[in-house]
């Protein structure tokens, strides 16, 4: 995936979306070109094709400014979009909160009901980096995403940690029907042993 040229005849809108400085142009070009680039805060968007396996469609992936005065133009991009990608800077806690507001925010739109989400959970490679499971609560996961398909992706856009992953991940989830997702996830979880009940427990007692 990722670097070759994609499939001209089918191709599947992917909106990549997050708070300024959460990674996403160095995700685009890492999966892209397997290269670092030094990045600038992104005005407007970069568009990107990917391909993926042979039974589904090749990803365009925009990559649209996250900035505060750029938000406001993310939803021109809904009506299009088969697969959402939010990522978020897991070492900035200090962002947290913001970061959870905008994906309400974006998850509350119309055109976007039922789109399947793959949340990259990214600078996996910073020391402090929020485990998985913690951002989960943090960001209220499992209310926001009710009623789509969706999947928390550990990441780094720096080394290239789980970005084939995750955007595997979405491509399943766009071309499979949201009951099975939910049963598979739920299959996945259980044999990892993960129980949000537990968590919680574990967090609350620390
Ligand atoms: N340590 C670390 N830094 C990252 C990672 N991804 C992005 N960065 C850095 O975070 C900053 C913002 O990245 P950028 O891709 O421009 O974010 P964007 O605004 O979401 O497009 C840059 O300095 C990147 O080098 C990562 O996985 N790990
Ligand atoms: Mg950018």
């Amino acid at each position: 995936m990722g670097m070759h040229e994609s499939k001209p005849q089918q191709q599947a809108h992917v909106l990549m979306l997050g708070l300024d400085g959460a990674g996403k142009t160095t995700l685009l070009y890492k999966l892209k070109y397997n290269e670092s680039v030094v990045t600038v805060p992104t005005v407007g968007f970069n568009v990107e094709t990917l391909e993926t396996d042979r039974s589904s469609p090749g990803l365009t992936v925009w990559d649209v400014g996250g900035q505060k005065k750029m938000r406001p133009h993310w939803k021109h991009h809904y009506p299009d979009t088969a697969g959402l990608v939010f990522v978020v800077d897991s070492w900035d806690q200090k962002r947290l909160d913001e970061a959870r507001k905008e994906l309400r925010r974006v998850l509350r739109h119309e055109c976007l009901r039922g789109v399947p989400l793959v949340i990259f959970a990214n600078k996996q490679d910073l020391h402090e980096a929020m485990s998985i499971e913690a951002l989960c609560l943090t960001l209220y996961l499992e209310k926001l995403c009710e009623g789509r398909a969706w999947f928390v992706q550990p990441c780094s856009a720096t080394t290239g940690m789980g970005l084939e992953e995750g955007f595997r991940r979405i491509a399943y989830l766009m071309k499979t029907p949201f009951k099975q997702t939910q049963e598979d996830i739920k299959v996945k979880m259980r044999s990892k042993g993960f129980s949000i009940t537990a968590l919680k427990k574990f967090l609350l007692c620390r």
